[in-house]
């Protein structure tokens, strides 16, 4: 299959100055339309959105959530939204500018032979900038643990750079996940595994956010701890082996 539209979902907390730069990374690209969603931030984002809507109409839209912020709950209700709309791909990405749009088309061409792409830190060719060590030393940490306790071969299972095909994407329980926060990457890619679906890596370079605060909270944290121990106790509790694939 080859890729000729997308949707792109970015998510947006307070992220009025950097939502500008990526909407015009992603407009420079063909066959991609853009699907904001954002959760009332205080700082007016959704306003700018509204407003970059406005300048490419059939290419921006915008999902304004009312309810409790979580950026799992976010894609998720972006996601069953849009899994009946005709694109091939459906795809998510950071509104900081870590995720740069030129890798995207690498991304795409590599949907055609999996069912999922990640944008990977941790492959050759894939790299981190400006994360002080500490930070560095979580995520590479977070992914020795979630491999270990999920069996996922995934080098960067937390990655928030991904494509979809979107048939795919339809097959998954999205009403079912529970993650309300970064675990939903997790959670997801779970699910894609348990069924069998090709999973691909693809180096991105990722770079931390110049402007804006980050939204990682000692909540969140706490539940990408136990959500590698729920999905598997899930998989128990079940008594069903891995389906065979497709
Ligand atoms: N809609 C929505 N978006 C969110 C929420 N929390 C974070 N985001 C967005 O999700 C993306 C990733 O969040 P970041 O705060 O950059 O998290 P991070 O990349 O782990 O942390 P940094 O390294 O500090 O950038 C950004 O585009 C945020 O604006 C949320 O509760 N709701
Ligand atoms: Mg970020």
């Amino acid at each position: 299959m080859t890729v000729r539209s997308a949707l792109v979902i970015v998510p947006t907390y307070n992220e009025r100055d950097n939502l500008p730069l990526i909407a015009a990374g992603l407009m420079a690209l063909p066959g991609i339309t853009m699907l904001i969603v954002d959760d009332q931030s205080p700082d007016g984002t959704g306003d700018v959105a509204d407003a970059l809507a406005r300048e490419h109409p059939q290419r921006i839209e915008v999902l304004h959530r009312a309810g409790g912020r979580g950026l799992g709950r976010s894609y998720l209700d972006a996601m069953q939204r849009s899994i009946d709309r005709p694109f091939d791909a459906i795809c998510q990405m950071d509104a900081d500018l870590s995720h740069d749009p030129r890798h995207l088309p690498d991304l795409l061409a590599a949907l055609e032979q999996a069912d999922v792409v990640i944008g990977s830190r941790y492959i050759p060719g894939g790299g981190i900038v400006n994360w002080p060590w500490r930070r560095r030393m979580l995520s590479r940490y977070a992914n020795v643990y979630i491999r270990l306790v999920t069996r996922l071969s995934a080098r960067d299972c937390t990655s928030g750079y991904r494509c979809w095909r979107r048939e795919a994407l339809a097959k998954l329980p999205l009403a079912r996940v529970a993650s309300e926060g970064y675990s939903y990457l997790v959670e997801l890619l779970y699910l894609a595994a348990r069924r069998g679906f090709r999973i691909a890596e693809r180096p991105i370079t990722f770079v931390e956010r110049r402007q804006g605060e980050s939204k990682l909270s000692a909540a969140v944290l706490l539940e990408s701890i136990v959500t590698p121990w729920r999905l598997i106790a899930g998989r128990a509790a079940r008594g069903t082996p891995s389906p065979p694939p497709r």
